[in-house]
């Protein structure tokens, strides 16, 4: 079996700088972030997941949420310009990183497209158009994943800030969703299991193809999951969420189905 690999990055000294666009700021702990962060690494390393660290990039705060600079398929990876202009600084090292493992391809502007964005299926990729990533990214994603036989479909995201803010896939051709922040038409060929009303941020779990990993504080979700085929592990992220990420962005999964 292709070994199993999670990229991650430590969380920048200047983590509190984050960008926002729909929490507001809080205080945010950086000493209970880096060990929030940690316990994720502890899990997915538990699960049987190798981690192989980017640099830490200590001026720029988004760094740590690796996911959104690019996309990782079996054949080959893709970086596209960044959605928020302040996390252009990222690209590189994360492109260089992935190119260990992978061909590295590009997008150009002005497409912008962030990995938090994109979810996907085997051969199915949905693409979130939000306020990071555009319809031009779609269309180019479309032209260059056709050749290797990838669908790739846009769907249109509302007041969440990425598409797998809104949904996640949860295996079982289930996707788990707050139906609110996300059209889910083109998923119709899915089942589509709803949040609560109470828990709008609880749709966002990460899938790793045997197990999900969801982040504590959604107990009506975790009961949802709890039962279905795959074992459920929840973490602390409280810390990393006032950065509005979730256990989706804080890593690249290598040699995954589905994302
Ligand atoms: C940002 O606004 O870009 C970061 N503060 C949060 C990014 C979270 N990424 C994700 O959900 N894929």
């Amino acid at each position: 079996m292709a070994s199993r690999i999670a990229l991650t990055r430590p969380i920048s000294a200047s983590f509190v700088q984050c960008e926002l666009t729909y929490l507001e700021r809080t205080p945010i702990d950086l000493d209970s972030a880096r060990r929030q962060h940690a316990s994720y690494e502890a899990l997915l390393a538990s699960l049987g997941w190798e981690i192989v660290r980017l640099p830490v990039l200590d001026d720029q705060p988004d760094a740590v949420f690796v996911e959104d600079a690019a996309i990782a398929l079996e054949e080959l990876a893709v970086v596209a310009p960044m959605g928020a202009a302040s996390r252009a600084g990222e690209t590189q090292t994360v492109a260089e990183g992935l190119a260990r493992y992978r061909p590295v391809l590009g997008l150009e502007a002005p497409a912008t497209l962030d990995g938090g964005d994109v979810l996907r299926i085997g051969r199915r990729v949905f693409v979130g158009l939000s306020r990071r990533t555009n319809a031009e990214a779609v269309e180019q994603l479309g032209r260059l994943l056709a050749p290797y036989e990838y669908q790739v479909t846009g769907v249109t995201v509302h007041g969440a800030l990425h598409l797998k803010s809104a949904c996640t896939y949860v295996g079982d051709e289930t996707l788990l969703a707050n139906t609110d922040w996300v059209d889910t038409k083109p998923f119709s060929r899915l089942d589509i299991l709803r949040v609560d009303d109470a828990e709008a941020w609880g749709a966002s779990v990460l899938f790793t193809g045997a197990e999900i990993v969801m982040p504590t504080g959604f107990p009506r979700t975790a009961k949802m999951l709890d039962g279905r085929a795959y074992p459920v592990h929840e973490v602390d992220l409280t810390e990393i969420r006032k950065a509005e990420g979730g256990p989706t962005c804080l890593s690249i999964l290598l040699n995954a189905d589905t994302r």
